[in-house]
């Protein structure tokens, strides 16, 4: 997406607001009212509903089982049910080697520790929203306790100069191989999906291979009063899917499921996939967006990367035309990519808000009570 088209109301935050691995350097008196939760009351009381996620925890899938006579099939079935019941799910046999992953966590434990003017090289520039930095979109909309990194990293030619090309060797070294990598694991489960959900022949494919796809590095360093703040605030991704990796390995996700809170605990190198809203469009509510939010803690920094899936610039975004029928007809609106992402940049990110957004039986109800 062109930067130029990038809504107005987004704002980049000040240098002495961006940085929060820089706040905590220094003892806090107390913590900067930008990043306390008003709902912080609402927020302990459903963290009180958080039940062990040991009592149910959320599937794993084996990429080894799809390419094995034997277990394709209730793999098939339990891929299916993830993403229907859940919209999340750990992958194992993924593809990315042990080793590799150690090597990522290096690069990217590297970057963030990198001298603050050294990151501010690739700070997030005006009317941008790639870089390294925080853009929010109000002045009254309450920070997360994170640092981010954003940059398209699909199509290449869409890779901003001064950011991928730009970052320490060694990181980029081993990115490009995990990219790589991720992205056949993100193909190989979408064209899984297209046939279990009995779209058309490469609808799904069609609409992204060679696709727009982003890239988001988060750190979240460790919070005094953590009950007071949110990692990252509960929102559903943007994208078709996700492909998430907890690169130090401390958890914090968070899953909504049933209206309850559960943590994520991700197995020792295994990925967590997220469908996304366009997989929730596309499918016609068949797979259910994962809503998602991450808490932090008083003493453990948690680095996370997560890999975002979109279309084609050019692709529109709306339910499968092979999917609907009289008998099923569309439950969403259908929008080109580009005015998709710029609705959604436009728009205060809540839970899932934009999908309901997206949701044509919302504008009838709208329409009929004005
Ligand atoms: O840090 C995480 O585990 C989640 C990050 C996330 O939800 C995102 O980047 O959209
Ligand atoms: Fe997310």
């Amino acid at each position: 997406m062109a930067s130029s088209s990038f809504p107005a109301n987004l704002i980049i935050c000040d240098q002495s607001s961006m940085s929060v691995q820089e706040l905590v350097k220094n003892p806090l008196p107390s913590l900067p009212q930008r990043y306390i939760r008003e709902d912080h009351y609402q927020l302990s009381e459903t963290e009180s509903l958080l039940i062990d996620a040991e009592a149910e925890p959320i599937p794993i899938l084996d990429m080894n089982r799809f390419l094995s006579e034997q277990h394709r099939e209730g793999e098939l079935r339990k891929f299916h049910s993830a993403c229907r019941d859940w919209g999340i799910f750990q992958v194992v046999n993924h593809g990315v080697s042990e080793e590799q992953l150690e090597e990522l966590r290096n690069g990217v434990e590297g970057f963030f520790s990198l001298p603050l003017q050294e990151k501010m090289k690739y700070k997030i520039r005006p009317g941008d929203v790639e870089g390294y930095g925080t853009v929010i979109r109000s002045q009254d909309q309450k920070q997360d306790w994170c640092d981010r990194f954003y940059m398209t990293i699909n199509p290449i030619h869409k890779r901003k100069p001064y950011l991928f090309p730009k970052l320490p060797s060694s990181l980029r070294t081993i990115l490009d191989l995990y990219i790589q990598k991720v992205q056949n694991l993100g193909m190989t489960l979408l064209s899984l999906l297209e046939k279990e959900l009995k779209m058309e022949e490469r609808e799904m494919r069609e609409a992204l291979e060679d696709g727009m796809q982003s890239l988001r590095m988060t750190y979240y360093p460790p919070c005094p009063k953590p009950e007071l703040v949110m990692g990252f605030a509960a929102h559903s991704d943007s994208s078709v899917i996700t492909i998430l990796n907890e690169v130090n390995g401390v958890s914090g996700l968070e899953v909504k499921k049933n209206g309850v809170w559960l943590p994520v605990n991700f197995l020792p190198n295994s990925l967590v996939v997220n469908v996304g809203d366009i997989l929730e469009i596309m499918s016609n509510g068949v797979y259910k967006s994962a809503e998602h939010r991450v808490t932090v803690n008083t003493d453990k920094e948690r680095i996370s990367m997560a890999l975002f899936f979109l279309a084609k610039l050019e692709a529109e975004v709306g339910p499968a035309k092979s999917l609907i029928s009289p008998e099923n007809p569309p439950l969403f609106k259908r929008m080109g990519m580009e005015k998709y992402l710029n609705d959604y940049f436009s728009r205060k990110q809540q839970g899932k808000s934009f999908l309901e957004y997206m949701s044509i039986k919302k504008e009838h109800v709208i329409a009929s009570t004005m």
